[in-house]
């Protein structure tokens, strides 16, 4: 056996200065779907997330709660790890960039940068959103009814102190070269002409340390600078290879990440910032930077103040987990903003999962467990139908596989789901309650392709539901060395003579609660 091509993919590292929301969990199954699909493709996974615990608005939020900076980054973490045990992710390691593995590992990417001759000390006067943890350009600030603005909207404030800076006006060009020749480096394409264009606009150097608060990592013999919380941040993602540490380690081999799974609103940190500074260290640079969408609450903007800020907690105990992560997945366009209501939620359940998989498998597999002695019926001559719809179901992963190397994770779940009504209209065409009487070897042929096509999208689905694909898989008795994808298509057929269980539902089907008026 050949060794497995590593993969490494990350979620972005959540700031956790309050408890995780949807948009995080949105981001986590995404990236666990995507992650899950590389394992069963055959790829060596390493698939990362964990919090980014420094700077100034965790170290604002504790003094707001009267507690220190370390116990809300404890108490939160804890909560962003239980939410992923919550969701089923994968995840092989979860970073808190309060660990000493992390420390040193900016120590010494700073230190690389500092000997490559990139970091000098003058000071920083200039606008800053504590939110954002960014630095703004005037330009990119306005004013409204008196309050000074950043460009995601959120407040700014004058900062002017003594400051180590990054040289990244010196980086400019080789960035624009670097995204010429990789056009695959930032996704989708809005965000990538989005970030050419900041960067063509001019860089100037970026001020990488603060001095007027300490919660941070020290900068190497200053100890009176902390460095800027997104040196730190995007640091993480090497620190867990342990690249810096050991280039031969035992997880260096992950290094360059294959993709930073992130949103939108911090392209810029991972496209811009983050090259620049590996560049700067001599390091090898990601493959692929994607920009997720933000989740709207029907169609608006999550905040705190509008009280519409969903727990995914909550979500996840009213619908179930497979439901969610498939609404997510199934539902908004990866790289677009996507809105979501629990109406829509209990249509898709029901339309897709209800009706469409649950209610296929159930149909066909308790029809082989009452007229098939209970066992995979041997098929017959297969008609041209039939050879169609096998086809079609051995087709499936080509598309897949296409779609998830792009992180165009909704068309990958369409696909599949395509392939459900498609199954529903050939098992409809065929009648196999009709020909039990006259053809039932015929029946059974039908009854073959039926559940060998639900062993086949079964197979697809446990990226995006886990535990349902599993019980799916149990009732076509998929034996469980042969639930990767090597077992799509003729590899792994379903073999003639094998008892199946009478099939219980996997996807009920979903009923609002009565609203009391
Ligand atoms: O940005 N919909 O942390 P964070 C979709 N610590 N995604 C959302 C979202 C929403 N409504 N709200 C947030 C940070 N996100 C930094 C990252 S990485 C080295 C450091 C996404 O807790 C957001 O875009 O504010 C980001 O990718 C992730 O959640 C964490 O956001």
């Amino acid at each position: 056996m050949p060794d497995k091509t590593p993969y490494f993919i990350t979620t972005a590292i959540s700031y956790p200065n309050g408890k995780p929301h949807i948009g995080h969990a949105y981001e986590l199954i995404a990236t666990d779907a995507m992650a899950r699909f590389q394992r069963l493709d055959g790829k060596d996974v390493f698939f990362l997330t964990g919090t980014d615990e420094h700077g100034q608005k965790m170290q604002q939020t504790a003094r707001a709660e009267g507690i220190e900076p370390a116990a809300l980054a404890e108490r939160n973490s804890s909560e962003f790890r239980e939410m992923a045990r919550l969701l089923n992710a994968s995840n092989d390691d979860f970073i808190r960039t309060t660990e000493p593995r992390h420390h040193e590992a900016c120590r010494a990417i700073w230190n690389r940068m500092a000997d490559n001759g990139d970091i000098y000390k003058d000071s920083y006067a200039g606008w800053y959103s504590v939110r954002d943890e960014a630095y703004y350009q005037e330009g990119e600030t306005e004013v409204r009814d008196g309050v000074r603005y950043g460009p995601q909207g959120t407040p700014v404030e004058w900062v002017e102190e003594e400051s180590y800076f990054f040289k990244l006006s010196g980086y400019q060009d080789k960035l624009l070269q670097y995204y010429e020749e990789h056009p695959d480096f930032i996704g989708p394409a809005e965000r990538r002409n989005e970030v050419i264009s900041f960067v063509k606009s001019g860089l100037k150097d970026l001020s990488i340390s603060r001095t007027t608060f300490d919660w941070g990592i020290p900068v190497p013999n200053d100890p009176a600078h902390v460095m800027y919380v997104w040196v730190d941040a995007l640091t993480n993602y090497i620190t867990a290879t342990g690249y810096l540490e050991d280039p031969h380690g035992p997880r260096a081999k992950y290094w360059p990440a294959d993709a930073h799974i992130i949103g939108k609103d911090i392209i810029r940190f991972h496209a811009v910032y983050w090259p620049a500074f590996l560049m700067s260290a001599g390091l090898p640079l990601p493959k692929r930077v994607y920009a997720h969408g933000f989740l709207l609450n029907k169609g608006e903007k999550m905040s705190k103040s509008l009280g519409n800020v969903v727990d995914p907690v909550n979500l996840v105990n009213h619908f179930g987990l497979d439901q969610v992560r498939y609404f997510f997945m199934r539902e908004v366009s990866f790289g677009q903003d996507g809105s979501y209501s629990e109406e829509a939620i209990g249509t898709r359940i029901n339309a897709d999962l209800a009706n469409g998989i649950g209610n296929l498998a159930s149909r066909s597999l308790s029809m082989i467990v009452k007229n098939c002695d209970g066992k995979i019926p041997q098929p017959g001559a297969l008609t041209e139908e039939d050879t169609a719809m096998l086809a079609t179901a051995d087709a499936m992963i080509g598309a897949c596989r296409e779609d998830m190397g792009k992180q165009l994770v909704h068309r990958a779940v369409a696909t599949i789901i395509a392939v459900v009504s498609e199954t529903d209209r050939y098992f409809a065409g065929q009648e196999p309650w009709a020909l039990k009487k006259t053809d039932p070897e015929r029946m059974g042929t039908v009854l073959y392709v039926t559940a060998e096509v639900v062993r086949q999208i079964a197979i697809l689905l446990q990226p995006f539901v886990p535990d349902s694909a599993a019980k799916l898989l149990d009732l076509v008795a998929a034996p469980a060395d042969k639930r990767d994808f090597a077992a799509l298509g003729e590899a792994g057929r379903l073999v003639p003579g094998t008892l199946l269980s009478a099939p219980t539902p996997v996807f009920p089907r979903y009923v609002a609660p009565e609203v009391n008026d």
